[in-house]
């Protein structure tokens, strides 16, 4: 018989989680915060890349064919364009998956193209997301954490972090520092160690 949680126990563990999140001190809280933010437009990201799949049968860009390798791009250009309605050859039917605020001071939303420049999403730093797409069709991802510089990392109880993803889209920001790679990452799929099922 399936278990229904107590409306009440739900409003404890929300409190709970409420009292955690403002007991925390006021670095770590706005830590938190950004993390919070970037986590929702990454999921943003995630669920428009796979309603456009669902949509027209592969990842934008994608020939209808499988790639002999997965694909890693950034929130840039024709991809943002696509995603965003705009029509072209990848959105002939002019859908709009995702919709994004407008940057403000070059952070945190959608940037249109100016000049040379093509438009793009940003994160919190003003720096395009990363994407990786599934294109090879074997249903994972290269892990990025496995070549991660943070050795905390390697610590989790799921250490070594595995050396693949068993996921077709995965989303990241490079964080605060606002390089690849590093401890301060914000990534879409550290939930889903070691429940692929728990990933957003
Ligand atoms: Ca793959
Ligand atoms: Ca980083």
């Amino acid at each position: 018989m399936k278990r229904v949680v107590p409306f009440s126990v739900l409003l404890t563990c929300l409190g709970v989680g409420i009292i955690a999140f403002w007991g925390l001190d006021g670095r770590s809280r706005l830590d938190t915060s950004s993390n919070m933010r970037t986590w929702m437009a990454m999921k943003d990201i995630r669920i428009a890349l796979e309603s456009y799949r669902v949509e027209y049968g592969h990842f934008p860009g994608q020939a209808i064919q499988v790639h002999a390798s997965d694909v890693r791009v950034t929130t840039v250009g024709p991809l943002v364009d696509c995603l965003m309605g705009e029509k072209s050859e990848w959105n002939p039917k002019a859908i709009r998956f995702v919709e994004f605020p407008d940057a403000r001071g070059g952070k945190f939303g959608y940037l249109p193209a100016v000049g040379d420049l093509p438009s793009q999403v940003v994160d919190l730093w003003g720096q395009p997301y990363v994407i990786l797409l599934d294109t090879d069709g074997d249903q994972r991802i290269r892990n990025p954490d496995a070549t991660n510089s943070d050795t905390a990392l390697f610590l989790m109880p799921t250490s070594p972090p595995p050396a693949f993803l068993p996921l077709e889209t995965a989303v990241y920001s490079f964080g605060k520092d606002q390089a690849g790679s590093t401890g301060d990452d914000i990534v879409s799929w550290r939930l889903s160690y070691p429940t692929p099922d728990s990933a957003f």
